[in-house]
This record gives C-alpha cells, structure tokens and sequence, in this order.
C-alpha cells in the first residue's frame, strides 16, 4: 500500500528512516540467524532513534523471547513481530474520530514554538475539507503575530477567527470563542493557546482557567485537549509532556516536525511512557503536512521498505 498518503508519511519521516531502517536491513541482512549480538546491535539501533531505554527493553525482551520459543527464529517474521510489538506501544488503536459533541471544543496547548498555531491551521482546513463548520479562537494573546498567524490560516481554510487585541485575557477570548461557535452552529471550536505569558501568572493556571471558561458556556468542554510536542526536542519533549499531563487533564498528543528528526522513536517512547494516544503528526509546514495518526501505519513507515 504505497498510496499517495502513506507515501506523504513515509516522505515526511524520511530521516528516521534513512537511518533507522538503513540500519535495522543491514542488522537483518548480516544475521541470516538470531543470535544475542544481533540483539544487543538492535537494542543500540533502537535507543539512537530515541525510542527510550524502557521501550527499548521491552521490544529485545519480546523478541528474545521469541527466539527461545523458536529456535530457528526467521529473521523476517522476527521483523513482523517488531513492527507489531512497535504498533501495540503507540497507544492510538483505533483512529481519531471526531467526538459527537456539537460544538466540539479541541484545545491545543504546549510551550512556545511547538507547532500550536500552525497545527491548528492544518487542523482548520481538513474538519472543512470534511464539510465541518470551524471556529477558531486566538487563545495565544502573547504577541499579535499569533492572531495574525491565524488569521491568514482561516482565511485559507474557510474559518471564522475569533481574536481579541495583544494583551487581552485569555479567558475573554475562550469566553467569545465559545459564544460564537454556539451561536453559529459549529462542528468544532479549535482554542489556540500561549505557550508563555505576558503576566507572572502560572501558565497551568491559565490554562485551567480557560478550561472552566470553555466548560461554563459548553457543556463537557474542552471535548479534547491535545499537548502538541516537537518531536526534534527529543528526550526534552517527554519531560514537558509530564508536567502537561498532570497540570491539565490533556487527553492526547500531537507530534509535530517529524520531518526534521531522524529520531522518529520518540513517537513511541512518549505514547509508552505518557499513556495518551498520539492524535495526528506534523510532517512539514504544509497544509497537507499533518497526517491522523495510525499505530500499525505508523510502525510500517519506521521499520518496513515494501
Ligand atoms: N518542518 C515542520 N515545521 C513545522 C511543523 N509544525 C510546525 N512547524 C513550524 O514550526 C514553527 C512554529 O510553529 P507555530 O505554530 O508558530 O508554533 P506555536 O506552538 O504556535 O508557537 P508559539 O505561538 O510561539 O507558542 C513554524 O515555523 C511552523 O511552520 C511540522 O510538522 N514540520
Ligand atoms: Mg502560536
């Protein structure tokens, strides 16, 4: 299934797999048998791709275990075996679909820099491209640019955005975001949010704050909210997704600029380790760039040539 969305994906993830999978054919291709060094090769392949010390563990141990059970172990089911150990730990089953809520409230948080307002762009134009009417809010009243960022993204995508002046407070746009899309009969409000603070005021706080603004005028908003992470900030992105996790009620994440990493396993490593499903993954700056997430999908781009 070489088809022209998977290729988008196997493209985008093209450093990963230049060494990743460069270096996992050569390990199976000079070890016609299994054997504790070629186990010990793959365990170092594994930890360079950033998949973590605990994930990588388990997928030897699975393997190894494996091999015992069969003796002659086949290098190329040991591979299958690999790619679907590798799917089971990316937590996302089953694809995102859109909850039924109406309006569906997503709201994107994470630090700045991260891919927010750019995903929420990309975000924007596919729900229209499904015929959903889409509001977007300019949570991130930080700096001016962020509202006008969004602004061009609406505009593109055939979406009312809902901006206040640089400065404002968060919560008044949550507040008439969320007015809007009531009043408009929206499909989905998509909440952008600052990744840092004009005041002192705890950005977990704030961001708590708009979460009770949100559920005041909607009832079960936010219906989703996804901590966006660079997947270039490696090992650095899996400490800010723990104190996202536990601050706000985050219920899944979105892994952006995967193109400009060659450690793609840390996709895995923060599905394992944080226990959210990965929603959608950002591939490039395009519109087209970020791609619903699929585990089996996903696993098969990493490790698989066919
Ligand atoms: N290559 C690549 N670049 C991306 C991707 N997603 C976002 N970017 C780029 O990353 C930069 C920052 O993106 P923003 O969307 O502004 O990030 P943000 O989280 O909103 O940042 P703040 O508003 O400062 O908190 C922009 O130049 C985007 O084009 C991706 O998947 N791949
Ligand atoms: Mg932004």
């Amino acid at each position: 299934m070489a088809g022209g969305l998977f290729g988008r994906l196997r493209e985008g993830l093209s450093k990963t797999r230049e060494t990743l999978l460069g270096r996992v054919e050569a390990l199976f291709q000079g070890h016609p048998r299994i054997d504790e060094e070629f186990l010990e090769s793959l365990e170092e392949i594994l930890i360079a791709a950033d998949f973590g010390m605990p994930v990588t563990q388990e997928l030897v141990t699975a393997l190894r275990r494996r091999v015992k059970l069969e003796r002659d172990a086949d290098p190329g089911r040991l591979r299958d075996l690999l790619v679907e150990e590798i799917g089971r730990r990316l937590q996302a089953v089953q694809p995102w679909e859109l909850p039924a809520a109406r309006p569906c409230v997503i709201m994107l948080i994470g630090v700045n820099g991260v891919g927010k307002t750019t995903t929420i762009g990309k975000l924007a134009a596919q729900f229209v491209g499904q015929g959903r009417r889409v509001i977007i809010g300019a949570g991130d009243t930080f700096r001016a640019a962020a509202a006008e960022q969004l602004q061009i993204w609406g505009e593109r995508a055939g979406a009312e955005v809902i901006r206040h002046a640089e400065g404002a407070d968060p919560g008044a746009v949550a507040f008439d975001a969320a007015r809007a899309a009531v009043a408009r009969g929206a499909d989905v409000l998509l909440l952008d949010t600052a990744g840092r603070l004009h005041t002192k005021v705890n950005l977990m706080e704030e961001l708590k704050k708009v979460r009770r603004v949100l559920a005041r005028e909607i009832p079960g908003a936010p219906h989703e909210t996804w901590l966006v992470l660079d997947a270039t900030t490696g090992q650095n992105a899996l400490s800010q997704a723990r104190i996202f996790r536990d601050a706000v009620d985050a219920t899944g994440i979105v892994l952006t600029k995967l193109d400009g990493t060659a450690k793609g396993g840390i996709v895995v490593a923060i599905a394992a380790e944080i226990g959210l499903a990965v929603r959608f993954v950002g591939v490039g700056e395009g519109v087209d760039d970020l791609r619903p997430f699929n585990a089996a999908e996903f696993a098969a781009a990493l490790l698989r040539n066919d």
